[in-house]
């Protein structure tokens, strides 16, 4: 297929200086990153690479009782016979929490050097040295709790998953720092898979029950050159939902009963529509997958390494597979704010329409896969509704993972929550808690949104030989080469507080590019000024091309039309059927009981009057709050009624909203995203 692609600039070619997105970063830095490491020490997650963790001392720990910052019980160091500290167990994912931590840490480092940090990442590096094997093999759960049994679980004990993982990170660390030592590292082991999978007889025929390696494979060959590594990623991907399902040989050749520990077990029956193999993908192959089935998180990763695929390969089915499913996910299975997975059983997509509310998953982590999906996307086909998706999910669903103090967070980000509702969930399922916390036992998700939002730069603009894309309004500086000309990018704004951004061009000499700034779909009428004077720039695919000679310094000024309105959900989606939201500009809002009392299901919104915003400096960090008017329905005359004939009484009151992101920062009540509404008559 002709491909006209793109590629991102890299996080490290481009500055963040100031706004929305700096704030966040700092926060990210200063008390994000040192809690997550923290919290790995505390966990045992660093020691459990120094293979201090003997099977045969291990007394049983505690069954898994979450403490009210979700660490698990068992995580905590137990006591020896004789006394001394025990070395917690490794879980089988643990690599991949401290190569997600190496990773944001990295991203860090290039934007602002740091000894002390870059000693810790180094610690780490030597312990992953001395843990890898003769042949490469490198896996911490394997190496000391079950020595001998590499690869006999693939489908579910996520060795190929914490393998992609540490080589993100070793590819971020190479990048930021010029260190070749961990990436070494990561390539003998990359090889060592490289020799263990593929098609050749005496392979394993096979591919990750967790989707991650293959889009780090592909980083890999791109950092490294070695087209072995993009060759295995496409051999990951093609070799999907292939029958007879390796899964299920996998099961029987090392004794287990599919039906009952594998992919047909009570995980695969819970698919019968999508078969049972549906919950990781594998149910077909992924060129014939039309909908988004099973584990959320998967989706988008696999989401990502297809994309990745067809940009290195012109594979024209997989663009197209790439599609379709990409479409039946943001058009009929995820939330207003732009995450993805409706139940928390399995962390999985349930069916079209399906969304609900105070029961959301909408994981982090799967968030954080639609941004770099909408962003692998936006590489093949730059068109705005998938640059739209990207800054959707960035500032709502995934900095909603995040306390504005930056050390607790949600693993489940609900659109509705009553504190009541999962009060039990910090022993049932920490995850569903409606607070958030410092950890969880699986802690992929604060680590996830730590490297995210430390590579936030990297999602920015986009080039092609002849173009320049702007996709995101963040303050920051970017230089790129047109015609062996030098051309400097910097943009300032106060988006999302406010509705215009500023771009100063400034050319080596003069030279004739193109720069398409993205119109968000949010905006009725954009308007462009360069030097002053409204601008002719052509509407193409979402994004306003501006094609002209560049000469010196030009200012290009982009205005949206940014008011706050009043959004609805297709008809077909129950949850939200006669409610509407509030969106403004890039931002989802949600009624806080801080705000409006209790009860908030008693409020109508007025959607035939205006909303108003109003930005307040010393609420919630600095939003923009939106104010509307409303009924409120009367409680007071039920006179201890559940049921009567209809007859409500309504008084008239104003409601505040407040940015999604920032909901949970306050004492602990009840949030909606979607609002009863009413519309009672058109304004005079
Ligand atoms: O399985 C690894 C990660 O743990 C998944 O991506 C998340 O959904 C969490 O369950
Ligand atoms: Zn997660």
């Amino acid at each position: 297929m002709h491909l006209n692609r793109t590629s991102f600039m890299l996080w490290k070619d481009v500055q963040i200086t100031g706004g929305f997105w700096k704030k966040r970063q700092e926060t990210n830095e200063r008390v994000t990153l040192p809690a997550e490491y923290e919290q790995c020490v505390k966990t045992g997650r660093i020691e459990s690479v120094k293979c201090l963790y003997h099977p045969e001392e291990d007394r049983h720990p505690r069954k898994g009782v979450f403490t009210i910052d979700g660490v698990l019980a068992e995580n905590l160091a137990d006591e020896k016979e004789n006394g001394e500290k025990a070395v917690p167990r490794p879980h089988h994912y643990w690599d991949s929490d401290l190569a997600k931590w190496i990773e944001a840490a990295s991203y860090s480092l290039a934007a602002h050097p740091d000894q002390g940090l870059e000693k810790q990442i180094d610690e780490i590096v030597d312990d992953f040295e001395k843990l890898q094997m003769e042949d490469g093999y490198l896996n911490t759960y394997y190496t000391v709790v079950e020595p001998g049994q590499r690869w006999t679980n693939v489908y579910t004990m996520h060795e190929l998953y914490c393998a992609g993982h540490l080589m993100e990170a070793a590819c971020a660390y190479y990048q930021a720092t010029g260190k070749k030592k961990f990436l070494e590292i990561i390539c003998r082991y990359a090889d060592c898979i490289d020799r263990t999978f593929g098609i050749e007889d005496g392979k394993i025929h096979g591919y990750p029950g967790h989707q991650e390696i293959e889009l780090a494979l592909v980083k890999l060959y791109r950092v490294t050159g070695e087209k072995r590594y993009l060759n295995l990623a496409r051999y990951f991907i093609d070799e999907r939902g292939k029958q007879p399902s390796f899964f299920e040989e996998e099961a029987l050749a090392h004794g287990r009963d599919p039906e009952e520990e594998g992919p047909k077990g009570i995980l695969g029956k819970s698919f019968l529509p999508a078969g049972p193999y549906a919950l990781f993908q594998a149910h077909l192959p992924v060129r014939e997958q039309k909908t988004a089935e099973g584990h959320a998180v998967r989706v988008a990763y696999m989401g990502c390494a297809m994309a990745d695929l067809v940009a290195e390969t012109g594979d024209e089915s997989l663009w197209n597979a790439c599609v379709v499913l990409w479409k039946n996910v943001t058009q009929k299975r995820m939330y207003l704010t732009g995450g993805i997975g409706a139940k928390d059983g399995s962390e999985r997509f349930s069916f079209d329409y399906h969304l609900p509310n105070e029961s959301a998953y909408q994981e982090t982590c799967a968030s954080v896969g639609m941004t770099m999906w909408a962003a692998r996307m936006l590489q093949i086909k730059p068109d705005s509704v998938y640059a739209d998706i990207m800054e959707r999910a960035l500032y709502n669903s995934v900095i909603s993972g995040v306390s504005l103090a930056g050390d607790t967070f949600f693993y489940a980000n609900h659109l509705a929550a009553k504190p009541e509702m999962f009060s039990d969930a910090i022993i049932t399922n920490p995850r569903m808690f409606p607070r958030r916390q410092k950890w969880f036992a699986v802690s992929c998700c604060p680590m996830n949104l730590a490297r995210l939002l430390e590579s936030v730069g990297g999602y920015i603009y986009s080039e092609s030989e002849t173009e320049f894309f702007v996709h995101l309004f963040i303050d920051s500086v970017t230089e790129t080469v047109k015609e062996n000309t030098r051309i400097q990018i910097c943009q300032e704004t106060q988006y999302p507080w406010d509705n215009k951004t500023r771009l100063i061009v400034t050319a080596q000499k003069p030279v004739y590019t193109s720069i398409a700034v993205r119109d968000p779909a949010f905006s009725r009428n954009t308007k462009v000024l360069v030097d002053g004077k409204e601008a002719e720039a052509s509407l193409e695919n979402g994004y306003l091309y501006l094609r002209r000679m560049w000469e010196g310094r030009t200012e290009i000024i982009v205005e949206f039309e940014m008011e706050p309105m009043y959004v609805e959900a297709h008809p077909c989606v129950r949850m939200d059927a006669g409610k509407t939201a509030i969106q403004y500009g890039p931002l989802i809002y949600c009624l806080e009981e801080a705000d409006n009392g209790p009860n908030l299901s008693t409020v109508f919104a007025d959607t035939a009057q205006k909303l108003t915003v109003k930005y307040e400096p010393d609420l919630l960090g600095g939003v923009c709050v939106v104010e509307g008017k409303a009924l409120r329905a009367c409680t007071e005359d039920w006179e201890g009624m559940l049921y009567r004939p209809i007859g409500s009484r309504f008084e008239e009151m104003t409601f505040r909203a407040v940015p999604y992101y920032a909901w949970s920062n306050r004492e602990p009540g009840e949030m909606t995203v979607w609002i009863n509404r009413v519309h009672t008559r058109t304004e005079e």
